[in-house]
């Protein structure tokens, strides 16, 4: 897997070429195709993101993240709907870390069935688990990476669920809006379980709910228990009926100031930073189990050499002394035949 073979259909330079100027220009056909060949590693991929990269860090990437159920897909259709309105090119990825699925459509369908899905201004793509060794957020970022290079902006990453792999994928977001609903003393669990750390807004979806100011007064409190931090941001708290499109605008003059923010202070450039680390970190990790993965062997040899450790045959540094200096090895051959 890691080292691919010298004999792997690859487009030549000139066809990669062509390929590239169509994704920047846009094409969705050429986009489309990009974001498979990422998603399934082809060979290509890793030079094809090579040469988009120069083209990226213009999008607004915005996280929308919440438990199932609380509207998300809805203000997201809402949110693209403004953005359409004031002749924004919108993407939305719907992340599910749940689904073995990729490119699959369990979340992406409500949105996909919407007016949207015939407008060629606004591209929806669904990333799952899948195969992907380097995690959710390394492939999510790849997508990210295309849709970006494309000219998309804002794009909108719509992840179920407030636990640790959703986390790890809104990192890849500028700005992190979570929506939550009345009523839910769950919800607020969730938020102390982590969402504090990474919301930028919050949305109370369901405003037309009895609870609404509870749960506004339950986010207060949380906030001001966090201690603050010297030039932090301080995450408004935006109320919603995603169904009528109540409160839309507000959301979106919230993310807006939270981008300005981000753009103007040093407490945002650390946080861009440690963002950047962290994708940096997932990319080379997932390039590394991969690696290691085909070092290991097919499942006879793997089998083979976890038995020898549990029989104490062969000591367990040693093997992975060995293990570590095959993946290098493989790393520096690959490396090699993608220049060549
Ligand atoms: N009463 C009320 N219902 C809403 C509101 N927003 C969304 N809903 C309804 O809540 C249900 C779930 O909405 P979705 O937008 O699918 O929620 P989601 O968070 O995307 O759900 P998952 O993708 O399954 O996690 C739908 O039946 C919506 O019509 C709202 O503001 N008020
Ligand atoms: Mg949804």
């Amino acid at each position: 897997m890691s080292s691919s073979p010298a004999n792997a259909p690859s487009p030549a330079a000139p066809d990669l070429d062509a390929f590239v100027a169509r994704v920047l220009a846009g094409e969705q056909r050429a986009g489309a195709r990009a974001m498979r060949l990422v998603d399934d590693r082809a060979p290509v991929a890793a030079e094809l993101l090579r040469r988009l990269h120069p083209h990226t860090g213009k999008a607004l990437v915005v996280g929308i993240t919440g438990n199932p159920g609380s509207g998300k897909s809805t203000l997201t259709d809402q949110l693209v709907r403004a953005y359409r309105a004031r002749g924004s090119k919108v993407a939305v990825v719907a992340v599910d870390p749940s689904s073995p699925f990729s490119g699959g459509a369990i979340l992406g369908d409500r949105i996909r069935m919407s007016a949207h899905a015939t407008d060629p201004d606004v591209f929806i793509r669904s990333v799952a688990t899948r195969g992907h060794l380097g995690g959710l957020s390394a492939s999510t970022f790849d997508v990210v990476q295309v849709l970006d290079a494309m000219g998309y902006s804002p794009i909108f990453l719509e992840t179920v669920g407030v636990g640790q792999d959703e986390i790890d994928v809104v990192r890849v977001a500028h700005t992190s809006v979570v929506v939550l609903v009345p009523g839910l003393g769950d919800d607020i669990q969730a938020i102390k379980a982590g969402i504090l750390e990474i919301a930028d807004v919050f949305v109370v979806n369901k405003a037309d709910r009895d609870g609404i100011e509870r749960t506004i007064k339950d986010i207060r409190g949380l906030q001001a228990l966090a201690a603050g931090v010297e030039g932090a941001w301080t995450p408004p708290v935006v109320r919603t009926i995603a169904t009528r499109g109540d409160g839309v605008d507000e959301v979106i003059a919230a993310v807006e100031a939270h981008a300005a923010f981000a753009e103007a202070s040093s407490y945002a450039r650390d946080r861009a930073r440690l963002r950047m680390a962290h994708v940096l970190e997932s990319v080379v990790i997932g390039r590394l189990r991969e690696r290691y993965a085909a070092a290991l062997g097919d499942e006879a040899t793997a089998t083979a050499r976890l038995d020898a450790l549990l029989a104490r045959d062969r000591d367990l540094y040693a093997e992975a002394d060995a293990l570590l200096a095959q993946v290098l090895a493989d790393g520096a051959r690959t490396d090699g035949e993608e220049e060549a």
